[in-house]
């Protein structure tokens, strides 16, 4: 049985470490995470109804407001100390991936460079019919609450509707960063899975495919995940108390 008094010395001792996140790392900077992200418009949708491209077609307006809801929160949040504790291991460790299941850009304003996002970004929107990148209206939905129907801008080039730069369900993810995230799951000697519920594929394979590979998988999580019993060490507790306390007690009071 492996002590959590071993870890230190693991990660000092690592020389490639994969940091996979989910949005439990931003629950912190006040962004619901993906579960709990159904408030007052789509209190009724279940999110994998809605975040899908049928969903788009149905019903733009609902669906776009519901993005644009949630790209103006992410813009009125902040990174929190677990995000910039993962920018600062970068400093400790000769190699560092950082892999992302979420859309926000918490990460890179962090600090982090290179972030492989397997589902995409809330900040680059592009057209659904011919895939051009497009811009944002300049007018941001300013309830608080729960956001409201929007209509999509119209692409420049089409006349299509813009959709969200994000991987819905039912869509292949961006194969590039698939592949460099299962390389680096491959060679890596740690690997960090933090906040997140480990039920959508193929991400969820990430931590598998490390473990697998011979790496030491670190959860951090408050509640309990699928992952549990491939974790070598659990961390149960919220990612931006857990992570700061572990770079200090790892690579700080030395
Ligand atoms: C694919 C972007 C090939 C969008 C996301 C049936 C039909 C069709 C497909 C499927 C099917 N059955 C299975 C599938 C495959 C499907 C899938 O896995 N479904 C699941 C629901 C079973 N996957 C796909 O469709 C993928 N594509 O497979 O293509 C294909 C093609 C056609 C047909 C079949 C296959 C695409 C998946 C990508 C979907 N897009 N996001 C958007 O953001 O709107 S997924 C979204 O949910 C997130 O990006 C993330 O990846 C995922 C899970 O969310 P988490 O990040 O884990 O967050 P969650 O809220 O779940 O959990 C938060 C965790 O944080 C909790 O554990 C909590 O305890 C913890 N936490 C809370 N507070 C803290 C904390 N941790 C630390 N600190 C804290 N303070
Ligand atoms: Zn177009």
């Amino acid at each position: 049985m492996t002590v959590l008094s071993d870890l230190p010395e693991l990660l000092r001792s690592a020389r490639h470490i994969v940091v996979f996140t989910g949005a439990g790392v931003s629950a912190e900077s006040g962004i619901s995470t993906f579960r709990d992200d159904l408030t007052g418009l789509w209190s009724r949708f279940d999110v994998t109804d809605l975040a899908t491209p049928d969903a788009f077609r149905r019903d733009p307006d609902l669906v776009w407001g519901w993005y644009e809801w949630r790209r103006m929160n992410v813009l009125r949040a902040s990174p929190n100390a677990g995000h910039a504790a993962i920018a600062a291991m970068k400093r400790y460790v000769p190699k560092l991936t950082l892999i992302t299941q979420n859309v926000d850009d918490l990460h890179e304003r962090a600090g982090s460079g290179s972030v492989i996002h397997l589902h995409g970004s809330l900040f680059a929107p592009r057209c659904f019919a011919c895939a051009r990148p497009a811009g944002f209206a300049d007018e941001l939905p300013d309830e608080p609450e729960g956001g409201r129907r929007m209509a999509p801008p119209e692409c420049s080039h089409c006349g299509g509707h813009v959709r969200p730069g994000v991987v819905w369900f039912g869509e292949t993810l961006p194969q590039a960063a698939l592949k460099a995230a299962f390389k680096a799951a491959e060679s890596c000697q740690v690997l960090f899975s933090i906040g997140t519920s480990s039920l959508v594929n193929p991400a969820a394979e990430i931590p598998r495919v490390a473990a697998q590979a011979g790496a030491a998988v670190v959860q951090i999580n408050p509640n309990p995940t699928p992952l549990d019993g491939l974790a070598r060490f659990n961390l149960r507790g919220p990612s931006a108390q857990e992570l700061p306390r572990l770079i200090e007690n790892t690579w700080q009071k030395h």
